[in-house]
């Protein structure tokens, strides 16, 4: 699966190379990025003092580079000692740069608090970067959307009064302030200072107006944000992403523009349920892009800063699996090559490893996974055949003999590329077509030797003209490029066609050609040329011509090949300048040479052969993961160095977790009569900053931002004294899609609303029992906060749509009948728990008290289990740890894996905190989620592991869980190394939890 990637940069790179006359490597990076926030910038040797730009691309001190980038948010893996694994698995895809968001709203959830440490700090995501040898490109908001809570907005900013997203006297002080903030972590690390940040994003698609609005954006507004970013001493270019070829802020429009001009496209959509259908979602193929870049912004690289990896999907959705159908390799072969032919010279693939939604962390529409069908999984596993490439098709009639197939020439000063594509590019049948392409030595028709080239169906191809292979030049290929080497006495390529297709080349040499390995093509020597046809099968052909080595591969197998660059003297890997082509499986992560031994670590899933292609000079022996491989042998004729790395099965065992010593306590004690809430916040604000998308119709506001709870269950205690007239209780609450609620008074149910997955906000009536006149009573109102909402349109204002109780009627009864009493987390934006930042954590009972935390006071608790659940309305928490001593030299991912879900099933709503971090939210009767992957780091893997549920029964049945499971969902062997813990601040004593009994 790597390759599709590295066919593509391997191809950009030779497009660079010959079209403006200079390699694409970086520049050889001197100085190790300082990890010190008060290290002086003189103390960095030599460091990259400039990033350029010009129509054709970025430039690093004086060398261009194409931007090849992959995003990817650490916040969305809160395992730091995973990231490098991650960053080590987008290099050796063929990536040359990550893109990243920072989350205002995980680093500020107070205001004027700004807290970026633990896992929230971002040095050793800079670290990792520099040593897998990625540039970064930082997208720190102060908006990001990104499927994140508010868009990356705190839960304070609901309260400021005015707009978001447009200059105003609270927003823009406090953007201001998050800026100063986040601004100088960044400033550090930027390649002018030794670090690998290449380009900063201001704001995020600052592209869209609420369509109910006449008022346009807010150019004063982008214009701040980048005055923000250049006072902290951002110096690299300021990239914009524009939702689409709008031409927004490009460079020359006045205030607001950028340096460079960048877009996004989504051109599937963002829903997964009909995915083999490209057309099921307002699609559109991307036509004319580089026409529209010419006309937006000439004098940039063109830029698209996200292009469509995956998609996001919503509760009740189609599931991952699904994303992953829909956005796999025929659509980046089909979609990427054209976004290639339309001249892009940075690219981002959004997302290329999607994460997690731990924490509360993401929008309401979503669910905890934010797997994305992304190319890695959301467990690191790589198994997914995503990744090729190609371009927008202009002419055809003079290139193919058949009007089936667009052909696109993407043309240097010699070297052409055709991208070929469908006419209709969503056609699954395959069809058969020549070409006839100009060349160096006049327009030829191919194949020359017979027969017909083919298409499958959702298929695209790259054929070259008069391509240079290090001295050799090939007149033509059909085959597409992987890559190709120059060694001191032989050069070697790699090139690759679909099983059962035709191929042909042509080569600027006469020598006698010799079949090393595999099947003989057909060859045939004319005018100073070798031409070549051969049919692909799934075993390879070795033909050597002169000291040109020709490998001609089938797509899959050329999955197994690896361009690995081999470090600098300080450590990093961004010079292409010495690396190796190694065959090997899985996946290969790093190589090094040590004397005359190449040190190679990778992952394997099966004992593997490892192949060193073109072997460099001097190499007598090779290990794997630290170990020489098995049967090392030496190809005298393909020169080639082989050996097994051999794979074994691990040994280990997992807790069964209905066996576990489970305790429980009561988490909803708070419609006890003897339940004391005087110190629970008294909702007496009788005006809201809200106003601009609700007005207040009740006595005081109800929003639970209003009083500083942001996110998790809120909890709404009505109290009242009865006069016998009272027939119903109305609430309209609003907790974003999926929420629910249950409502008892004092101890009696109410009922409950289970919730739906397009439903934000829900209003209901509850029939009230006979009440005696002149007795104090209760109203409980248990509430889901989903999160807030995105920002997308400015003035749409969604972010500040309020959380909570919207409207209520006493029936029989004024309004004002009723005094209100709320909690959310214990402390509001006052959190307790600084080491899983300010959205880890609700407001139940249990959490309040912070059970869910390692280490809990289980001698206080009951035996009991969530097998056994409970057999009435209300919330149960439970309490289990196990051991784990998981194997060495192995990355086993773990997941927890719930119930099967139903829309007609019980309705039921279940937090898991593994180790105090909120890693998963269950929802039976609205799915689609049932399985959770933990990372290691979040789990010990050698050692004493702590999970928490809490289950909140909404039926008046009660609930429990039919099966509740530990188990690997990947097993490899691998060369990684040790994975550190993440910060584990366990359960200390709380006070004024109001425990209230
Ligand atoms: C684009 C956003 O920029 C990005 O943050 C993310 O939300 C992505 O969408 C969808 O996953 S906006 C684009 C769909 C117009």
């Amino acid at each position: 699966m790597s390759l599709l990637v590295m066919l593509f940069f391997s191809l950009l790179r030779c497009i660079l190379v010959v079209a403006l006359g200079t390699g694409v490597s970086a520049a050889p990076r001197t100085g190790p990025y300082i990890d010190k926030r008060e290290a002086p910038l003189q103390n960095i040797a030599s460091p990259i003092t400039s990033v350029t730009w010009d129509d054709k691309s970025v430039t690093l001190n004086g060398e261009r580079i194409m931007i090849y980038s992959g995003e990817f948010h650490p916040f969305r893996l809160p395992s730091p000692g995973l990231w490098l694994d991650v960053l080590q698995k987008i290099k050796a895809l063929g990536f040359n740069t990550v893109s990243f968001y920072v989350d205002w709203a995980l680093l500020e959830g107070k205001q004027g608090n700004f807290s970026a440490d633990g896992i929230f700090a971002l040095d050793a995501f800079f670290q990792a970067a520099t040593e897998s040898g990625l540039y970064l490109i930082a997208r720190p908001g102060p908006y990001i959307n990104a499927e994140a809570y508010g868009g990356g907005f705190p839960g304070w900013l609901q309260r400021m009064r005015g707009d978001p997203r447009v200059n105003g006297p609270d927003y823009t002080p406090a953007i201001k302030s998050y800026l100063s903030n986040i601004g100088p972590i960044l400033a550090k690390a930027q390649i002018t200072n030794g670090g690998p940040i290449i380009l900063v994003q201001p704001e995020n698609e600052y592209s869209l107006v609420d369509l109910n609005t006449d008022k346009t954006l807010d150019p004063s507004y982008m214009q701040t944000v980048e005055d923000a970013l250049r006072e902290v001493g951002i110096v690299v270019p300021l990239i914009s992403n524009d939702a689409l070829n709008y031409g927004n802020w490009a460079p020359g429009t006045g205030e607001g523009a950028v340096d460079i001009y960048g877009h996004d496209g989504y051109p599937v959509g963002l829903k997964c349920a009909d995915p083999d259908n490209w057309n099921a979602s307002g699609s559109f193929f991307p036509q004319d892009w580089w026409a529209a870049h010419l006309r937006q912004s000439p004098s940039t690289p063109y830029a698209i800063m996200e292009f469509q990896g995956g998609s996001y999907d919503q509760w009740s959705g189609a599931g991952y699996d699904a994303c992953a159908v829909l956005l796999n390799h025929e659509f980046e072969r089909v979609y990427y090559k054209n976004d290639y032919a339309s001249g892009v010279k940075i690219f981002n693939v959004y997302m290329v490893f999607g994460g997690t939604n731990w924490g509360n962390l993401g929008f309401p529409e979503g669910y905890t996974s934010y797997d994305y069908g992304a190319a890695i999984k959301e467990d690191r596993t790589v198994w997914r055949e995503k990744y090729s490439n190609l371009n927008t098709p202009t002419n055809h009639s003079e290139y193919a003999n058949t009007d089936e197939v667009m052909v696109t020439a993407v043309t240097t000063d010699m070297t052409k590329f055709w991208v070929v594509r469908h006419t209709d590019y969503t056609s699954t049948a395959g069809i058969e077509y020549t070409l006839r392409l100009t060349t160096t030595a006049g327009n030829l028709s191919l194949p020359q030797l017979g027969g017909k080239l083919t298409l499958p169906g959702r298929d695209s191809k790259i054929h070259v003209t008069d391509y240079s292979v290090g001295s050799y030049s090939l007149l033509y290929s059909t085959a597409e490029i992987f890559t190709w080497k120059e060694y001191a006495s032989e050069t070697v390529l790699l090139i690759y066609g679909g099983v059962g297709e035709t191929h042909e080349l042509a080569l600027n040499s006469t020598a006698f050609p010799q079949v090393l390995e595999g099947r003989r093509p057909v060859f045939h020597s004319t005018a100073g040329q070798t031409v070549m046809q051969w049919n692909v099968t799934t075993s390879r052909t070795i033909v050597k011509i002169d000291s040109l080595l020709i490998y001609l591969l089938d797509r899959n197998a050329a999955y197994n090949y690896w361009v690995l660059n081999l470090p600098d003297t300080d450590g990093s890997r961004y010079s292409t300048a010495s690396s190796v082509i190694v065959k090997a499986g899985y996946l290969l992560r790093t190589a090094e040479m040590n004397g005359s031994t190449l040190a190679l670590r990778g992952d394997l899933n099966v004992t593997t052969t490892v192949e060193v292609i073109g072997s460099p000079s001097k190499l007598s022996s090779v290990t794997f993961n630290g170990k020489a491989l098995s049967n090392l042998s030496t190809s005298n004729t393909t020169e080639t160095l082989s050996g097994q790395a051999i794979y074994q099965e691990p040994n280990f065992t997992l807790p069964d977790l209905s066996s576990l010593d489970w305790k429980t306590v009561d988490s909803l004690p708070e419609i006890q009569s003897t339940y004391n809430d005087s110190r629970w916040t008294l909702a007496d604000h009788t005006t809201t900053n809200n106003t601009e998308t609700q007005n207040l119709t009740t006595p005081t506001s109800l929003y639970s931002s209003d009083y500083g709870y942001n996110i998790g269950s809120l909890l709404y205690r009505g109290h009242f004294a009865a006069t016998s007239n009272e027939s119903y209780l109305y609430i309209n609450i609003q907790g974003g899609d999926a929420f629910g609620i249950s409502a008892w008074i004092g101890d009696e149910f109410l009922g409950s609303y289970a919730g739906a997955s397009n439903k934000a906000t829900y209003a209901q009536n509850f029939s009230l029992p006979a009440l005696t006149a002149g007795k104090n009573y209760v109203f409980t109102v248990l509430h889901d906060h989903m999160g807030n909402e995105q920002n997308g349109h400015v003035y749409g204002d969604n972010s500040k749509r309020p959380r909570g109780i919207l409207d209520y009627a006493l029936g029989g009864r004024d309004q004002s009948a009723i005094a209100w009493k709320l909690t959310g987390n214990l402390g509001g934006e006052d959190y307790k728990d600084r080491t899983r930042g300010p959205l880890n954590e609700g407001g139940l009972y249990a959490e309040r008290q912070g059970w869910h935390l390692p280490q809990p006071p289980t001698d206080k608790f009951e035996s009991g289990s969530p097998f056994e659940g409970v057999s009435k309305p209300g919330v149960a928490f439970y309490f289990a740890s196990f051991d784990l001593d998981m194997p060495e030299g192995y990355d086993i991912p773990l997941e927890f894996a719930f119930p099967k879900w139903s829309a007609s099933g019980t309705p039921y709503r279940c937090l898991l905190y593994v180790n105090g971090y909120l890693f998963g939210k269950y929802l039976h009767a609205i799915g689609p989620q049932t399985n959770f992957p933990v990372p290691e780091g979040i789990l010990d893997y050698h050692g004493t592991n702590y999970i928490a549920l809490s289950l909140w029964a909404q039926d008046a049945n009660g609930a429990a869980l039919d099966t509740f499971l530990l188990r690997p969902s990947h097993i490899v062997q691998t060369g990684y190394g040790a994975v550190e813990l993440s910060p584990m601040a366990g359960y200390e004593l709380r006070e004024n939890a109001y425990s209230g009994l």
